[in-house]
């Protein structure tokens, strides 16, 4: 049964250049659309640009250039990077059209009307680089927490949205719906912090001080704080209030942001929406940051990866891939180019790109005219039976935005293939005259797999399953339904496909676009597939795995399990699950308090039907033998990475 589907990524400051955060966002929200719209879902996937603030302003000044010229150069910027990237959004909103000014005027004379908003005074410590106020609680040593620059105290008259009084609905409205805010450590967060009294919220700024903003209905003296007329682009570029689209899509609206805006997404946005009277959003999917050695990447930080250059160093696909099987969506990862290749060698060149090399050159060495295959025993039932087990799990994983278990499991078919290939040797069969019917049926089941990745790698790897399709002769646009196998009973005429992936010998080699994989001949007998490459671990491995100092805030035991405590962690900004195996060497009373190392970016897992979200480090003799947890020589706030 077809759906309809809505989803937006952030609209992007334009202040800096497309990067390897906007990047991945970007490319999560367009596989999304890609599965949906291969599912024969309605789709619209949007993106755009926030132009509106003082950073423009004051980059503008400094250009010698109107802040508008400089907003057209800058999002061009992100439409190029878009384009280059070959992503599929349906439209790309500027807060400097029209369309958008109109309606984000027409929400503020809505709620003015209401009695929503009012004017009142206000003195905060206010962050240029972040365009807001901090409040006494979140300043770090003077300073802005995210920026680290000194913060100016300003103090002025400005009108107030009355947010404060939409708290215990929005309590409510969150507690009501587990997966409103998912993963579920975000919707903690903002339950943690809804603790607190919510403040109205200021939503206006003195024109005297910021001319670069969508003026005040009823006070043409102020413009539009720059979040309040950001958010309002999720509907108006779907033409609200009467629009078709915003009748259609509207109610089935999912964002997609990282965790660096989930406050104004999770509060501000489902504040303004209750008093405007508009449907709230089905889903916030929230993703942590990219970091590179274990730092934030943005501009005003100044270390950011050229995203586009490795994108066309290793190809679009392997860029995509990369970003969305490192990154567990919701958790931090860290950004490597070691780690990218040593990715690209041992999934893509090696566990697909052989494959596919593999299986057309046997199907063209090796096909005849005529004659009908054997039937299909246990080993090709078994295959059937991956193949509906993988799609079930991306369908199940992209339900959840989790597109690192989606490829797991594709990769797990794919080494199902390899071994299959392995064990029935198709090459052997050959020889023997009696096996012909055996041999063709390999065969058939080997162009069934291929048709099967032709369709299910069409929202990860758009160009490598578009070449699979053709290889095997499929014209027809992909469609999940015919993602089954067991339908095929001849062989069709297939063209050989190498160098799907080449491989890269080094960091810096990338190898010819034409040079064929490496690694075993197509047609030879060959073992099972290396899972990775073997070898001493690199300094690129090691910095994927992200260790952090966590504080113990509880422990206690499970009833059920003679080994695992339940503890209770603060990582600085989030507290954390995790199940640790030490209930043999520690009393929970004694970790409370302790400062242990934990790795931060494990895959949840589910253990006991609880979900322990990392890893308690400690050393061991044996497997019973005396254990130690990691302790720190001397302090370091909770949250300080291990390096
Ligand atoms: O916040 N890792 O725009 P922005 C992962 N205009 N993702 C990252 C990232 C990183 N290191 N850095 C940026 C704004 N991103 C507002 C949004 S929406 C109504 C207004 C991605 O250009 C991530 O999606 O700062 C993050 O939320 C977004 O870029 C912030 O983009």
């Amino acid at each position: 049964m077809s759906e309809t589907f809505y989803l937006t990524t952030p609209i992007y400051y334009i202040n800096s250049v497309p990067h390897l955060g906007h990047a991945y966002t970007t490319i999560v929200a367009d596989a999304m659309a890609r599965y949906h719209r291969l599912a024969g879902d309605r789709v619209w996937l949007l993106t755009g640009t926030d132009e509106h603030g003082d950073k423009i302003a004051q980059a503008a000044a400094k250009a010698g250039v109107s802040p508008q010229a400089l907003a057209d150069r800058n999002s061009a910027a992100f439409r190029e990077a878009w384009q280059r990237l070959g992503t599929t959004q349906d439209d790309f909103i500027r807060t400097t059209e029209e369309r958008h000014r109109r309606v984000v005027q027409a929400i503020l004379q809505k709620l003015w009307d209401a009695g929503e908003i009012y004017l009142g005074k206000y003195g905060g410590h206010y962050c240029f680089g972040c365009e807001r106020f901090y409040t006494e609680k979140e300043i770090v040593d003077g300073k802005c927490p995210d920026h680290q620059t000194p913060l100016t105290f300003i103090e002025e008259e400005n009108y107030f949205f009355k947010m404060s009084k939409y708290q215990s609905w929005l309590i409510d409205y969150i507690t009501a719906r587990p997966d409103l805010i998912r993963p579920e450590r975000y919707r903690n967060e903002i339950l943690g912090f809804l603790r607190d009294p919510l403040q109205d919220l200021s939503i206006s700024r003195p024109k005297h001080r910021l001319q670069w903003g969508i003026p005040l209905p009823f006070d043409d003296k102020y413009v539009t704080y720059v979040w309040f007329d950001a958010l309002i682009n999720y509907f108006s570029a779907l033409d609200w209030p009467d629009g078709e689209r915003f009748k259609t899509f509207w109610p089935v609206a999912q964002h997609v942001i990282g965790k660096d805006i989930l406050k104004p997404h999770a509060v501000y946005w489902p504040c303004m929406l209750k008093a405007a009277g508009i449907d709230i959003y089905q889903h916030l999917n929230v993703h942590g940051y990219w970091t590179l050695g274990g730092g934030k990447m943005s501009k005003s930080v100044g270390n950011v990866v050229e995203a586009f250059a490795l994108s066309d160093k290793y190809g679009g696909d392997a860029f995509r891939y990369f970003v969305m099987r490192e990154m567990t969506f919701g958790l931090d990862a860290d950004f490597s180019e070691e780690a990218f290749v040593g990715r690209l060698n041992a999934d893509l060149a090696n566990d697909l790109g052989n494959l596919v090399a593999r299986a057309t050159t046997l199907i063209v060495n090796y096909q005849r005219e005529a004659g009908p295959p054997a039937a299909a025993g246990p080993e090709e039932a078994t295959i059937r039976e991956s193949a509906a087990t993988a799609r079930r799990a991306v369908e199940t994983a992209m339900q959840e935005f989790a597109f690192q278990r989606a490829l797991a499991a594709l990769w797990e078919f794919i080494g199902g293939i390899n071994r299959y290939v392995d064990s029935n040797q198709p090459w052997a069969l050959a020889k023997d005259p009696l096996q012909r019917p055996r041999l063709d049926r390999v065969l058939v089941t080997l162009a069934d797999a291929l048709g099967y990745l032709g369709v299910m790698l069409t929202a990860f790897l758009p160009d490598a399953a578009a070449k699979i399709r053709v290889a095997i002769g499929q014209t027809a646009a992909p469609r999940l339904a015919d993602a089954e196998i067991g339908r095929l009973d001849r062989l069709p005429a297939v063209q050989k496909l190498s160098g799907l992936f080449p491989r890269v010998e080094s960091k810096d080699k990338a190898a010819p676009a034409d040079q064929p994989a490496a690694g075993r001949a197509a047609s030879a007998p060959a073992a099972a597939n290396p899972a990775a490459p073997a070898g001493p671990a690199t300094i690129g491995d090691f910095r994927r795995i992200d260790l952090r100092v966590a504080e113990v805030i509880a422990a206690e035991a499970l009833p059920k399990s003679k080994k695992l405590l339940k503890l209770t962690v603060s990582l600085g900004h989030e507290q954390r699950t995790i199940l640790a195996g030490i209930a043999q060497h520690y009393a929970p009373a004694d970790l409370v308090g302790k400062k242990v190392v934990v790795v931060a970016n494990l895959e949840p897992a589910k253990l006991m039907g609880l979900e322990s979200q990392g890893m308690v480090l400690a050393g061991s003799t044996d497997d019973d033998g005396a254990l130690a947890v990691l302790v720190l020589d001397r302090d370091l706030p909770a949250g300080a990475k291990v390096r």
